[in-house]
């Protein structure tokens, strides 16, 4: 990803699916919107914001258990000083169904009420929005126990709107992931296309290995010399590249080293958490 190589990917689904999350947000009381822990910032999608108006916006702090609590308690001080209303979650264990209930009760009270003083019950209707593979289909499935909508680790598994009821009184709408039409920055970009936001393909392989490789040469050289075994972590790309490939014994041939495998093996090993706990993005000023 050299600096004159920009990233863009916004295709022709994303554009159908933010007229579809258009139209349905009249037909909803609230939002719910998924984040990726590791990359907060980066999954600030400003035309959500446009698309939500005034609909009160519960966010979903997702897999925590991909980050190291101290760094998430950086974020925490920061919506709390912001006011706004969070949940700090990992949607495959689901323990956070409880709390996530209660809370969009709360944020829901008023209506709920004006219901209530005319002797009606209304369930509470929220979309559930995101950028791509935030964890929006999984955290759907916690909440209502079953498998209801489609997950998978890549960007862009849900396509069309599912609406899912839960016993609770609830309502909600699974979107599809949806990316803005251009990034603010290429920071923003590649932080994405580390965390499986933006498809493979887009992004390459090889320049994703080599924007990986730089962020641990300059934040975390230890884990990454400890899982690839190697003894310095030099400051040429493609002698680090080498040397995983040595260790690893990633050989196309005698003379020849298989560089595919190392890219995969590193970009998998990063979203498989293998090379440590990571935060991509912290508050401005922290
Ligand atoms: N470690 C971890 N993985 C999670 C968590 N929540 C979801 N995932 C994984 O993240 C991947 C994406 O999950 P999905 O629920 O399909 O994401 P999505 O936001 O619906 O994705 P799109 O429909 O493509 O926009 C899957 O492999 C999930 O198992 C979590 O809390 N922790
Ligand atoms: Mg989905």
């Amino acid at each position: 990803m050299s600096e004159n190589k920009i990233i863009q990917w916004y295709p022709g689904h994303m554009t159908k699916a933010m007229r579809m999350m258009q139209e349905s947000i009249a037909q909803v009381n609230c939002v719910i919107y998924v984040l990726d822990a590791r990359a907060i910032t980066s999954c600030i999608n400003p035309k959500f914001n446009e698309m939500v108006g005034s609909k009160p916006i519960l966010y979903i702090i997702n897999k925590q258990d991909l980050v190291e609590k101290e760094d998430l308690q950086k974020w925490q001080k920061y919506f709390n000083e912001k006011g706004y209303d969070y949940v700090i979650a990992d949607s495959i264990s689901g323990k956070q169904k409880d709390i996530i209930i209660s809370k969009l009760k709360l944020l829901n009270k008023a209506m709920i009420e004006k219901y209530a003083k005319k002797g009606a019950i209304k369930s509470i209707r929220a979309m559930v929005i995101g950028v791509p593979n935030t964890g929006k289909s999984t955290l759907i499935n916690s909440l209502c126990r079953q498998k209801r909508a489609i997950t998978g680790n890549r960007p862009g598994v849900t396509r069309g709107k599912q609406w899912v009821s839960l016993a609770e009184g609830v309502e909600l709408l699974d979107t599809p992931g949806t990316l803005p039409p251009a990034f603010e920055n290429q920071t923003i970009a590649k932080h994405l296309a580390f965390i499986g936001s933006i498809k493979d393909g887009v992004v390459y392989l090889d320049e994703l290995t080599i924007e990986l490789i730089k962020f641990y040469r300059e934040n975390n050289k230890q884990v990454f010399m400890d899982r690839y075994k190697l003894e310095n972590f030099s400051d040429d790309n493609i002698e680090v590249i080498d040397g995983i490939a040595r260790n690893r014994g990633f050989l196309l041939n005698k003379n020849n080293y298989d560089y595919d495998r190392v890219y995969n093996a590193v970009i998998d090993d990063f979203r498989k958490q293998k090379l440590g706990k990571i935060m991509l993005d912290f508050p401005k000023g922290e």
